[in-house]
């Protein structure tokens, strides 16, 4: 066996620190636990962490596959690497954006900057987009907007100095145990308010709860506002020195009781959330806001509730949860919505240092970031001819997922993953990959804490690493794109230089200081720097904005729902997470796909039954849980079941292409055919075990 390895956990965005074990005859990793000397987690894992690195309840893929004669069949590197870049020139050819590409955050840094310039740098498509804008899109147009820079201003040493906190449409006592854990230790001395639809596992430990109806956020948050004027609240002080855009932010704000009513709460919730926002507050929120056709618009209201209460600097801030373990690396280093340091697409001297430094012409960068994933796909088997998915499950994880499923038939399909999945079912080709704790490289956590990812087990035989795959690939496409087998630490160096100067700053990490000091926030821009709160000049602020100043949003209140209910669909279908399951599922799901559990208010139907859950787009039979816990109108599916994608609606955002995955109109119909496997749910075909 071999000794302990420190590493990061790569399941979710707290970053855990984990020492990790190989096993010791052949690959796999035997035994995992939190590291003590970690400086994020100091030993603290969650349960579900560990078991899912340890033991996967999935299919490992353990060589490459092609398709033949309609099925995918085994084959060698040479052969399928070659089938596919000879797609992708071909496509190519014809024009650079008939080559789609996905990525994820669940990549390392490493895998994301270099997937990131085969995407953008060796094919130069427009068509290249990410699972974390499924996720994160709106959260990050929302800190564009307000501080002119993504990502969360505060940190996790904020949590224990805040007095009070608000937790608005997330779960982190299922999505982000650890963290959940310092929030609640931190709330035993002060107040933890959450405000959610669903009776969740973090409502329950709440001081106060507030259910809004689903998908009224951004009323609620508008009441919140206009409360807080109207009681004197605000910190005028700090709204006059450091932002701008008060009065417009307030120039429409509702009559507070007239939107408590509209957001189905009383005053007195308003009030609460009003009085939390006078303490110190941390204000935490997640894909309740993120995914919806408003996402963009209520992060930025959330944030001008933090404004306009003073609620910025020590123990305060806005604070989104990141989901996916490296969604945020993805973010800084990508290329997907900015040049790697956050720089804006259209930035001619970002453009032209990023062109330079890939020796492509600034001419092959596209002009624009694309149409977002919902947009990808309505071009897949269209303009697009060749699409490659990297560490994503789109067939299982779109909205509307069946129709995305069956464009995936239409284009030559590339898929790399570590598991057989509901994609790797339509794939021409199949790219078998290393996954967590047989590769090296980096990830960067919620609030910035870039980390070690480290093999503790030799590569199986017939898998490579993600990296090393990336580089094939583009080097397929464009010889000398990349070293023939690059090393982590080189392409780290290649994306950190990339970023001096820049509002994400990582020039000053290397290896050797995320060795010594364990893991590291960025802004990192010299060897020793480190900055935990971001913006602070002094005493005052220096945000990234063209004045400086902090910015109030312009959202203007739109309350339609985009699929409101209906006579024929009276209901309202929500969807999330579950402890025991991990986004499509794919790693925590096992084999067996049963007849989903809908969860409904005993008011809407009872315990047991045998229902049909149908949507505009599909039906899938179901079993329903009776459960207080969701209100009555509203039906709750997990989204660990690979058939709920189907009832979903790929409405989206306008402005970060996140789809609304939170709220459609459902109906609920008994089912009396006796069958007890819902006829339009995906099943996993077992594939070929390789340990
Ligand atoms: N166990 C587990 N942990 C995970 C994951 C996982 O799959 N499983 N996935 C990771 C990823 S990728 C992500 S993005 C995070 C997500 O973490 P969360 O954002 O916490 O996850 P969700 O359960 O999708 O949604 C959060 C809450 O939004 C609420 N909600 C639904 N509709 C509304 C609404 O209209 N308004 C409000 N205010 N709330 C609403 C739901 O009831 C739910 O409790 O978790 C990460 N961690
Ligand atoms: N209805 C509904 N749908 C949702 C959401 C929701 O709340 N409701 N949430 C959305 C959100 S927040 C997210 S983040 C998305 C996620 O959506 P997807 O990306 O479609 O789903 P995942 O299950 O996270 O897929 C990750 C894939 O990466 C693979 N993988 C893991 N590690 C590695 C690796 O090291 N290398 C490679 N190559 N592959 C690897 C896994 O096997 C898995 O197949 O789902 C979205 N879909
Ligand atoms: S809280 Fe997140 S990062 Fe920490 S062990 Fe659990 S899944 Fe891993
Ligand atoms: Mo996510």
């Amino acid at each position: 066996m071999t000794g302990w390895v420190p590493t990061t956990c790569m399941r979710c965005a707290v970053g855990c620190g984990h020492l990790q074990r190989g096993a010791d005859l052949g690959n796999g990793v035997d035994s995992v636990r939190g590291d003590a000397s970690h400086p994020t987690n100091r030993g603290l894992a969650c349960q579900r962490g560990v078991s899912e690195t340890a033991d996967p309840a999935a299919t490992f893929l353990s060589r490459p596959l092609v398709r033949r004669d309609g099925e995918l069949v085994p084959t060698t590197w040479d052969v399928a690497l070659g089938k596919v870049t000879e797609a992708m020139r071909v496509a190519h050819e014809r024009d650079p954006d008939a080559v789609g590409v996905l990525g994820s955050g669940q990549q390392t840094n490493e895998a994301a900057y270099a997937l990131g310039k085969a995407a953008r740098g060796a094919l130069g498509t427009r068509h290249y987009d990410a699972n974390t804008t499924l996720c994160m899109a709106s959260a990050v147009n929302a800190y564009y907007d307000a501080f002119g820079s993504d990502a969360p201003p505060c940190s996790y040493e904020d949590v224990p100095k805040a007095e009070s906190h608000v937790v608005w449409g997330a779960n982190p006592a299922v999505a982000h145990p650890v963290l959940f854990r310092w929030v609640t230790d931190s709330a035993r001395d002060g107040e933890l308010v959450v405000v959610d639809p669903v009776e969740t596992e973090s409502a329950e430990a709440a001081d106060v709860h507030v259910q809004p109806e689903p998908g009224a956020d951004l009323t609620l948050a508008r009441a919140v506002l206009a409360h807080v004027v109207e009681t004197g609240r605000v910190d005028e002080a700090f709204v006059e020195a450091h932002t701008e855009g008060f009065d417009d932010a307030c120039a429409d704000l509702p009559d507070a009781e007239a939107a408590c009513e509209a957001a189905g709460v009383e005053r007195a919730d308003v009030e609460a959330l009003a009085s939390a926002l006078d303490a110190r507050t941390l204000l935490y929120w997640g894909m309740g806001v993120n995914q919806s056709t408003r996402g963009t618009a209520t992060a930025g209201a959330l944030i001008d509730l933090c404004l306009a209460t003073g609620n910025l600097g020590e123990g305060t801030g806005p604070f989104s949860l990141t989901g996916q373990a490296n969604s945020m690396g993805t973010r800084v280093c990508s290329s997907k919505g900015g040049w790697p340091g956050m720089c804006d697409y259209d930035d001619l001297d970002a453009r032209a240092r990023v062109a330079e430094a890939w020796g492509v012409d600034v001419a092959r960068l596209p002009d624009d970031t694309g149409p977002g994933p919902v947009g990808m796909f309505e071009a897949v088997g269209d303009d697009i001819e060749v699409l490659w998915t990297v560490a994503t499950n789109p067939a299982a994880g779109m909205p509307d997922a069946a129709d995305a499923a069956e464009r995936l038939d239409d284009v030559f399909l590339v898929a790399q993953d570590a598991f057989h999945t509901e994609t790797v079912e339509h794939a021409d080709v199949v790219l078998p990959a290393a996954t967590w704790g047989e590769s090296e490289g980096t990830t960067t956590n919620m609030e910035r804490t870039v980390s070690r990812v480290r093999a503790v087990t030799d590569l199986p035989a017939g898998v490579r690493t993600d990296l090393d795959i990336i580089a094939a690939v583009a080097n397929g496409v464009r010889p000398g794109t990349f070293e023939r087998h690059p090393e982590p630490a080189a392409v780290f160096d290649e994306m950190t230089a990339l970023t001096a100067g820049t509002p994400a700053d990582c020039s000053g990490l290397s290896y050797d200081r995320l060795d010594d000091a364990g893991a590291v926030r960025w802004p990192a821009p010299d060897a020793e720097t480190s900055v935990a709160y971001r913006y602070r000049d002094g005493d005052g602020w220096a945000f990234e904005t063209q004045s400086g100043d902090a910015r109030f949003s312009t959202g203007a209140p739109d309350d339609d729902l985009p699929e409101p209910t209906s006579e024929s669909y009276p209901l309202t279908l929500t969807t999330g997470r579950e402890s025991d399951g991990y986004n499509t599922g794919v790693r925590s799901r096992g084999g067996e796909t049963a007849v989903p559990t809908v969860r409904a208010n005993p008011a809407d139907a009872a315990d047991g039954d045998r229902v049909t859950v149908e949507t505009r787009r599909g039906s899938v039979a179901a079993v329903v849980a009776a459960d207080p816990a969701v209100p009555s109108g509203v039906l709750w599916l997990s989204i660990h079941h690979p058939a709920t994608n189907r009832l979903t609606l790929p409405a989206v955002d306008p402005r970060s292409a996140e789809p609304n995955y939170k709220q459609c109109a459902a109906r609920l119909v008994p089912r009396t055919d006796g069958a007890d496997v819902p006829e339009t749910s995906a099943t996993r075909s077992t594939g070929e075990a390789s340990d």
